[in-house]
């Protein structure tokens, strides 16, 4: 059987890639080659765009000792963490907690995480689906990554200096939060899509009376991390994005029916995207004009609403066909994307129409055909839309003005198709997002791998294809599968001149709010009859102190810095038997809190490796019996 199967794969690789490629193939390529390709035509060469200066196969390669080009930060869906990936090479470069907890770096372990997630809702995950980096001037500013938690209505803040999450919101009076969005040009909000719907508030009320239950469009503020205002809407809210100018936001709905069920649902033909004003939102709430529910205002958006009936609605409802799903803005502002879902098509809104017509289906300036369960789209930045189609499991690239200038439902503007395994949702090419998309790669979040890896158990892992797109002039290419851990839903590139962490902290970050700790003040102090206050340096290979004693029964606060200068030298702090794990980064400072409840000797060591006396950095925790 084994040959059988060695046979078919190199008859695959024979018919897809043609003799060159087969032999391309055995070389030790990953790839095959387009046909006529031989392997040395794409040893070097120029790939244009700001790429690694490679072929389309084989640019991807990103050699030893050399760094990627594009930062890609990927949400890690139910596993609750957002993803560092190097882009080309895919390479999986950190993981940063946001709403799980992350025992390699202390993460809901030390003080301040912990009490961060608990007065979040406490929770002990998150759905993470939409990450954001924050832009000035329509362009990423490298300050913040926002990310929504679909399963509890949160969104969080990571701040890209440290790779840290900083904040999280619990957003009051909804449920769940799908699409989000920064605000473009300057973030001045985070939007966050309520995509069920449920009594406001919440409490017990109407439970049983479906059409009383309600969808809120938030903003958040994105210093304060607070709730700014919400947006009662009709139907629900799935996928959101802006506008380039700061005045749209533009949220799909799959569930104009307000059903329960998924009969209901899918009843009607046409569903609608909803065009937020932001700008006569925020005039409403100026003029009062809104109910307060649990310290927030919100606006009555609805189709019947008084906010609605004049000349200036503050949401316009847009007719799509039935069951939309994403919403992308193209890089020049004009057309917002919606992909069909259960249509095979794309209906491009034009926002420069938008505030101008009365009935904003007239905004409607295009509705390709594209192919079947097109769920999201993305940009070259030279005139191609890339869609993703689920149910083809192919990602369709589409002429933009064409389908602009076509007969709605008419036209046929796809210029090519790639087959990707299995079954794409979002799709992302280099900075599709800002104003300035840079082309040359497009990543294919694919939700099924099927027989594409090694079977590891039922529970199967995600494939992110990279394909080559180049400046969308030349045929796409699969140039590597890469197996995600369940489960991937987006992720947003940016180039490594944007952003740019810190490699040690910078201890004026925290001064005043936790003490930097050196070998001279490490001590004992006690703060109270059951409570003491332990303080230690942490440096290669020692604690401040070898050992300290408290009292059965003492809550203890521990204060521990890393008082290295040098990057990568991180010091752990791990207490047996109490659950205590801290890591600390080169001059940072954490703090733990726990209870000493067991007489004993308690080694505490170093968690991270960092120099060959690792094993010997230790300090015993003495616990007296009462
Ligand atoms: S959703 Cu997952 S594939 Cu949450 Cu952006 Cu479309
Ligand atoms: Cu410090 Cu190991």
């Amino acid at each position: 059987a084994g040959l059988e199967l060695d046979r078919r794969d190199f008859m695959k690789a024979g018919a897809a890639a043609g003799v060159a490629g087969a032999a391309g193939a055995f070389a030790g390529c990953q790839t095959a080659l387009p046909e006529g390709k031989t392997p040395s035509d794409s040893g070097g060469g120029g790939g244009g765009g700001g790429s690694q200066g490679a072929s389309a196969s084989h640019g991807h390669f990103v050699p030893p000792g050399e760094k990627d080009e594009y930062y890609g930060f990927w949400s890690g869906g139910h596993s609750g963490e957002i993803r560092v990936i190097g882009i080309p090479s895919m390479r999986e470069l950190q993981r940063i907690p946001v709403f799980n907890t992350e025992p390699a770096r202390g993460y809901g372990y030390d003080d301040e995480s912990s009490e961060m997630l608990e007065q979040a809702g406490d929770y002990t995950w998150g759905d993470n689906h939409h990450p954001n980096l924050s832009e000035t001037d329509g362009d990423y500013d490298g300050e913040y990554l926002y990310v929504n938690d679909k399963a509890n209505g949160r969104i969080a803040r990571v701040n890209l200096k440290y790779f840290e999450t900083d904040a999280i919101v619990d957003v009051p009076n909804v449920q769940c939060i799908h699409g989000t969005s920064v605000l473009s040009p300057d973030t001045k909000y985070v939007l966050g899509n309520g995509e069920f719907r449920a009594p406001l508030p919440n409490d017990g009320r109407d439970v049983n009376d479906p059409e009383e239950y309600t969808a809120l469009f938030s903003a958040v503020d994105p210093e304060s991390m607070e709730t700014a205002w919400q947006v009662k809407v009709d139907g629900n809210l799935d996928i959101v994005d802006t506008g380039k100018e700061g005045r749209w936001a533009i949220s799909s709905c799959y569930n104009s029916e307000e059903a329960t069920e998924i009969q209901g649902m899918t009843r009607d033909d046409r569903d609608y995207a909803k065009v937020f004003d932001i700008p006569a939102i925020e005039q409403a709430v100026e003029d009062g004009n809104y109910e307060e529910v649990n310290g927030v205002p919100v606006v009555d958006g609805t189709r019947e609403s008084d906010l609605n009936s004049g000349d200036e609605p503050i949401v316009r409802y847009v007719s799509t066909p039935k069951s939309p799903h994403c919403v992308e803005v193209g890089p020049d502002g004009k057309y917002a994307f919606i992909a069909g879902k259960l249509s095979p098509t794309v209906t491009m809104l034009d926002l420069d129409m938008i505030g101008e017509v009365d009935d904003p289906t007239e905004a409607v300036a295009g509705r390709p055909k594209v192919g079947l369960g097109p769920l999201h789209t993305t940009f070259d930045g030279n005139g191609h839309a890339y869609t993703s189609l689920f149910i083809d499991s192919q990602v369709a690239k589409w002429d933009i003005e064409e389908a602009a200038n076509a007969e709605l439902g008419s036209s046929d503007p796809v210029i090519e198709k790639q087959d990707v395994h299995y079954n794409p949702g979002h799709i992302q090419a280099l900075e599709a997002m800002t104003t300035d998309p840079d082309g040359e790669w497009l990543v294919s979040l694919n939700k099924l791998s099927k027989d594409r890896f090694l079977p590891v158990g039922p529970i199967h892992p995600d494939n992110d294809q990279l394909i080559h797109i180049g400046d969308g002039e030349k045929e796409m290419e699969i140039v590597a599968d890469h197996p995600a851990y369940p489960e991937p839903h987006d992720c947003v590139f940016a180039h490594r001149d944007k952003i740019n962490p810190a490699t040690t902290w910078d201890k004026a970050d925290y001064e005043g709010e936790k003490p930097f700790v050196t070998a001279e003040n490490s001590g004992v102090e006690r703060t109270g009859d059951s409570s003491v206050h332990v303080k230690a340096s942490s440096k290669r290979s020692e604690y401040g102190m070898y050992d300290f004693t408290v009292q059965e029964g003492d809550e203890v606060r521990m204060t521990v810095t890393n008082v290295e200068g040098v990057r990568d030298i991180i010091h752990g702090v791990a207490i047996p038997e109490h659950d205590v794990n801290l890591a600390v980064a080169p001059q940072d400072t954490r703090e733990v809190t726990f209870t000493a409840d067991d007489p004993g000797v308690y080694w505490i060591y170093c968690t991270y490796f960092c120099s060959a006396l690792h094993l010997e950095m230790r300090s015993r925790m003495i616990v007296e019996p009462s």
